[in-house]
């Protein structure tokens, strides 16, 4: 990679971290609403995975947690931040909020809040990819608890049958909300798990993004070549609480702190000073024009944007000859 791709893949890092953390903020404001969660600490895993990807020809999907994967893969950050608000402009119109960022124009299929959902929808992207014959593959990011749901061996048994072009990317986070990976699963080497359904599959570091791109590459060249599916996993750590409403009770400070310390952003930023392709100074003055940017264009498209209308409320969620019981008021 050269020097002004890797100031370019540094300065995405940051901004992912600043982008997440202004979130939060407008959360605690009570300008954004409902669930909310945040990708902090993992930026170096959709990052690095989507740098290989063809973003905007692949499909992407993801779970809940899924600002970054839907901004790398190439949906505006201005419709993101905008649909975080529940606005008109929002890249779901402001119908889907945190959960729901979904993007078409850039195949970047969602954002579901079912844990396990996206499995399967993953594999039939796949399969419309293949039976069209185009080389499209489909990327599948979710988290270590998701795979103790059936989609998981339900999915993983007929991509593999049928030979799909899907990747699943495992972030393995160590956490399902509250509960650590021992507490819930019997092998917790995610990568593993996958070997009962004939799929290659490896484990890597997903704080380090070199690592991460350069095994990313290697199982999507498996996926596109006609392989079949490649099962990803990726080391990773989440910063904040699950969702908004967490104390991280459950772990502690030492824990952190040991993460903290293996950041992604510092790991990157310490390898390119080191190489002398960025300086300090050229690292606080990215920072502030991140923030700059942040401030004057996102927050502000998403401040000015206009609310959906009350009478439009359903335009969008339901088809547009919806069963008017569905949108009446309760029956009983
Ligand atoms: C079908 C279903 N069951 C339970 C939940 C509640 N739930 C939300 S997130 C979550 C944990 C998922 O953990 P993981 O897959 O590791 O993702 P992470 O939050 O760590 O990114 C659970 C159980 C849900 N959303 N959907
Ligand atoms: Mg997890």
């Amino acid at each position: 990679m050269n020097p002004s791709d890797q100031k370019r893949l540094f300065r995405e890092l940051i901004f992912y971290r600043r982008f997440e953390d202004r979130t939060y903020e407008a959360y605690m404001e009570r300008k954004v609403g409902g669930f909310l969660h945040l990708y902090s600490g993992q930026e170096a895993v959709a990052t690095g995975v989507l740098e290989k990807a063809r973003c905007g020809h692949d499909y992407v999907i993801t779970g809940y947690r899924d600002h970054v994967h839907a901004m790398k893969a190439g949906a505006s950050p201005k419709e993101v931040m905008a649909e975080l608000y529940g606005k008109e402009t929002g890249s779901s119109k402001g119908r889907g909020g945190s959960m729901h960022i979904f993007d078409p124009t850039v195949n970047f299929m969602g954002g579901y809040a079912l844990v396990g959902q996206p499995f399967p929808l993953a594999a039939g992207l796949a399969m419309g990819a293949k039976m069209k014959g185009t080389d499209q593959i489909a990327i599948c990011f979710l988290g270590d608890g998701a795979n103790n749901q059936g989609t998981f061996h339900e999915t993983l048994n007929m991509a593999s049958l049928w030979n799909l072009p899907v990747l699943f990317v495992c972030e393995n986070n160590l956490y399902a909300i509250g509960t650590v990976i021992h507490r819930s699963t019997v092998v917790q080497d995610q990568y593993k798990r996958v070997s009962g359904y004939g799929i290659e599959s490896s484990q890597h570091d997903g704080q380090d993004i070199d690592v991460v791109m350069e095994a990313a590459e290697k199982a999507i060249d498996h996926v596109r070549s006609g392989k079949g599916p490649y099962f990803i996993e990726f080391m990773t750590y989440r910063y904040r609480g699950h969702s908004m409403s967490d104390s991280k009770s459950y772990r502690s400070k030492e824990e952190e702190a040991e993460w903290i310390n293996r950041d992604p952003i510092l790991i990157y930023g310490n390898r390119l000073k080191e190489a002398g392709i960025l300086s300090e100074k050229e690292i606080k003055k990215m920072e502030t024009a991140i923030d700059e940017e942040i401030e004057n264009e996102i927050i502000k498209f998403a401040e000015e944007s206009p609310e959906p209308k009350v009478e439009d409320l359903s335009k969008y969620v339901l088809d547009d000859n919806p069963d008017p019981r569905w949108i009446g008021p309760l029956q009983s």
